[in-house]
């Protein structure tokens, strides 16, 4: 039994998502982040850095999205979201999973948080807009990727990889150059978008904004 602390829109989006496209057994607690919920000592017990998402898996927390995603990945094999060990898929798998999380989601928190990167009270600004020039090239590495006309990041088969970056991709919808201008990306997000899981999770967290 799962139980998947979150609040909607954040990076407990692609772990929600990925419960649902794995048909597991879970729970949702949702936090208020307005009240701070996350940084109370309750939650800090589960993750002491005071981050969402937290996963339970049966009463034992794991943090970090990308970690989330891979175990959840590894104790279902039977939905195959991650390719076998030892494969080449494997290879890009893990490739594009460490990207994902060590370049793309940790690049794009000094979007959200620009004050906390920055000793310069006038300086949040500048860094937000860093932030953004980086990743569009990160992105822009990504739309490369697609460039063959794969449906998904790993070729024809989804993996967890594509809820992580759908995830992170809808992020961008805040970007003053627009990620829905890179075409193979948006197709990507599209075909996400139909996905019931994908939905589903949407329908569940409240969001009606706009996904990309
Ligand atoms: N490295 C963490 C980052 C998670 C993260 O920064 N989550 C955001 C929400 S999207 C958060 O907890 N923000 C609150 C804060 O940093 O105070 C992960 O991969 O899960």
């Amino acid at each position: 039994m799962y139980e998947l602390y979150l609040a909607p829109s954040t990076a407990g989006f692609a772990p929600h998502a990925l419960l649902r496209e794995i048909g597991a057994d879970f729970s949702l607690r949702f936090l208020d982040v307005e009240a701070a919920e996350h940084k109370r000592p309750e939650y800090l017990r589960l993750n002491p850095l005071g981050k969402i998402p937290v996963l339970l898996v049966d009463g034992r927390p794991v943090a970090e999205t990308g970690a989330i995603l891979m175990l959840l990945a590894e104790r279902h094999p039977d939905a195959a979201l991650a390719p076998a060990v030892n494969t080449a898929a494997r290879q890009d798998y893990l490739q594009w999973m460490l990207f994902l999380a060590n370049t793309l989601h940790a690049g794009l928190i000094p979007y959200f948080y620009p004050a906390r990167y920055t000793a310069d009270p006038e300086g949040a600004d500048g860094v937000k807009r860093g932030a953004e020039r980086l990743a569009g090239q990160w992105f822009a590495h990504v739309e490369e990727a697609f460039s063959d006309g794969r449906p998904y990041l790993l070729g024809e088969t989804l993996s967890a990889a594509d809820f992580y970056l759908f995830m992170l991709a809808r992020w961008g919808r805040h970007f003053e150059a627009k990620l829905s201008s890179q075409p193979r990306l948006g197709e990507f997000m599209q075909r996400m978008f139909t996905r019931p899981s994908i939905r589903d999770a949407f329908a569940a967290e409240g969001t009606t904004e706009n996904f990309f």
